[in-house]
């Protein structure tokens, strides 16, 4: 059977726009990195937009029977530079490749170091979670953009996508502006233990603000031009995400290693690396490596 859409990453996000990608008539595939069960699984989706429930393919890299022609790949991001390089060879000479991941660092790596390829970002703020393995909840609605990470990808626009994805020409833009909003509401959620919306009032509003800031100095002697202040980006997010805990926040509840090193330990290298104060970034990172143990999972510098 000849697939579409192959995803590689079957988290939220991946099962979340396979259902969506299918709901298009679409064909999907899941690529495995573990041998699976069965060559199907069933997946489900429950939560906004009705449910919906289909059988998938699923095969291991070695097993793919035909080539890739386009691949939404939404690992983690500190995976998915190893994740890309792990399936280049079966992608077609023209194949579109879609990163899914938060922060900036993989999606700039993959494109200064594959400029051949047609490589796409995908910036969504459509919430999601697992139930249990394939089992996706539609949590909130938001807005998606995809666009290109290289001028052959750049060439070919993908002008249908689902969930109203609309095509951005400077998804470099919406990339930093999420990278923003993940830099602050992301860290503060681990730290004060919270839903996004609790980072409001009380200290950690002060926080936030000032955390804020010290993202606003990392960010523009980086030379990144962000639309908005960061706090101007992230106060709107944590309001319409109120009740929902964050990916990072979830990943330590989880014991899972989360992407706060993509975030916060990315911003404070760099800022070190110009010699910026940031008190902020230290006691976050303290915090992180002292009180919640991430240190060895997230490599915090
Ligand atoms: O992207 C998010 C995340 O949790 O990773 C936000 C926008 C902060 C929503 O929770």
């Amino acid at each position: 059977m000849k697939i579409d859409w192959h995803i590689l990453g079957p988290g939220a996000m991946g099962c979340l726009w396979g259902v969506y990608l299918k709901s298009q008539q679409q064909s999907i595939g899941f690529i495995s990195r573990s041998e699976p069960h069965s060559n199907t699984v069933l997946l489900q989706k429950t939560g906004l937009e009705g449910e919906a429930s289909m059988e998938v393919p699923i095969a291991t890299v070695a097993s793919l029977s035909a080539p890739i022609e386009r691949l939404l790949l939404c690992t983690k991001s500190y995976d998915g530079i190893t994740a890309f390089e792990n399936v280049q060879h079966l992608l077609t000479p023209n194949a579109q490749v879609v990163l899914l991941h938060n922060g900036f660092n993989t999606q700039q790596s993959l494109a200064s170091t594959y400029p051949q390829h047609r490589l796409y970002a995908l910036v969504t703020s459509v919430g999601s979670f697992l139930k249990s393995p394939y089992q996706v909840v539609h949590a909130g609605q938001g807005d998606s953009f995809i666009g290109p990470l290289t001028k052959t990808a750049a060439e070919h626009p993908i002008l249908e996508f689902p969930l109203n994805t609309q095509w951005e020409p400077n998804i470099h833009q919406r990339l930093i502006d999420k990278l923003c909003v993940n830099a602050v509401i992301n860290p503060l959620s681990v730290y004060y233990q919270c839903q996004n919306g609790d980072l409001l009032s009380g200290e950690a509003w002060s926080t936030f603000q000032a955390l804020a800031k010290e993202v606003d100095q990392v960010i523009h002697s980086l030379g990144y031009k962000p639309s908005q202040p960061a706090l101007k980006l992230a106060m709107p997010v944590a309001e319409k995400t109120a009740n929902n805990y964050s990916s990072s926040y979830q990943d330590v509840k989880h014991q899972r290693r989360t992407e706060l090193s993509e975030f916060t330990g990315f911003l404070y290298r760099k800022g070190k690396s110009f010699n910026l104060d940031l008190p902020q970034h230290e006691t976050l990172i303290q915090a992180f490596k002292h009180q919640f143990q991430l240190e060895s999972l997230d490599h915090f510098p």
